[in-house]
């Protein structure tokens, strides 16, 4: 199918993610349901990751659809676009509660659900319905920061503790960290003592740039993942365009090193790419953020364990893991 015939925007204005229509699918189920939370009111800095989901479904009009790397345009898989969820005034506990439910009817549908934030506090209600349907769910969480503060702003559902709250409900392996506070380094620390029983796993940004085997990272999380990326996990030479921006960190082949080495060996049940805080007419940002939707859906879709409950065809192989 040309591009051409699979694109359009739709009347309302509300774009797709890809610029996808309806008949770019023809399959009974989408593999993908992107969901756009555009949220952001405890964020600590910059706020103005309201604009982020819209800011990546823009980019992702513009993006080739076919994946060179894969030999394969993953579309084909069904991408689908939800509405963007509205932000509630009644706090971040709320919030999250309405991303548990909103994210559990796409589980229920069969579909692996995409999360566009906004900021990382949305990623708790996404892990809670995942933990629902998947009692065996850890998370991979890419990011510059520890966010395993207990409570933060007078709230424990800050995007300053959703590592911590995630790592109360299952194992959490945590991969570019290069800012967090003492009182984090320290709980961090008393928990390795737990030897191979933790259940967090911290790789600092220099354990990445030292040269990392992206095995050794894999091998702490279980049968089902959910991959959450914070983009300040990026250098901010690449990656400007965040809230809480940190010198040193990853480049574009490491984080998609980290996917698809877990792509590849465990089967990835949802995902979220979060915190895009668009800068007025730097748009390099917003598409990294719009390629790396598209590229982790390549992979988890490529993978031989795709994360549907319900397949809805046969999928086709289109390329082989290393
Ligand atoms: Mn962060």
């Amino acid at each position: 199918m040309g591009v051409a015939a699979a694109r359009h925007t739709s009347v309302d204005g509300i774009l797709n993610f890809g610029g996808l229509s309806g008949t770019a699918f023809t399959g009974s189920t989408p593999a993908f349901s992107v969901l756009p939370v555009p949220y952001d009111l405890t964020a600590s800095y910059i706020s103005g990751m309201r604009n982020g989901p819209r800011a990546i479904i823009e980019a992702s009009t513009h993006m080739e659809l076919y994946d060179e790397e894969l030999d394969c345009e993953p579309y084909e898989a069904g991408i689908e676009t939800c509405a963007q969820m509205e932000a509630t005034a009644l706090g971040p506990e709320e919030m999250i509660k309405r991303v548990r439910a909103a994210v559990s009817g796409i589980i229920a549908g069969g579909r692996i659900p995409v999360l566009l934030g906004g900021e990382h506090s949305i990623t708790l209600g996404l892990v809670q319905a995942l933990l629902d349907k998947y009692p065996l769910l850890s998370v991979l969480q890419l990011d510059a920061h520890a966010d395993m503060r207990d409570t933060y702003q007078d709230t424990p559902f800050n995007h300053a503790c959703v590592a911590r709250r995630i790592s109360e409900l299952c194992p959490i392996v945590q991969v570019g960290i290069r800012s967090l506070c003492i009182e984090e380094a320290e709980f961090l620390k008393r928990g390795e003592k737990a030897g191979k029983n933790a259940r967090i796993k911290t790789h600092y940004a220099t354990d990445v740039l030292k040269g990392i085997n992206w095995k050794d990272v894999v091998k702490d999380l279980t049968a089902d993942v959910c991959i959450t990326i914070d983009l300040d996990v990026f250098d901010p030479a690449i990656m400007p365009a965040t809230g809480t921006p940190e010198p040193g960190g990853l480049l574009w082949h490491d984080v998609l090193s980290a996917v698809k080495a877990t792509a590849g060996s465990r089967r990835v049940v949802g995902f979220d790419v979060v915190e895009l805080c668009p800068l007025p007419g730097v748009v390099a940002p917003d598409f990294l953020a719009a390629k790396l939707v598209y590229k982790m859906m390549a992979y988890v879709n490529a993978s031989k364990n795709p994360g549907r409950s319900k397949p809805g065809r046969k999928r086709r192989q289109t390329a082989a893991f290393q």
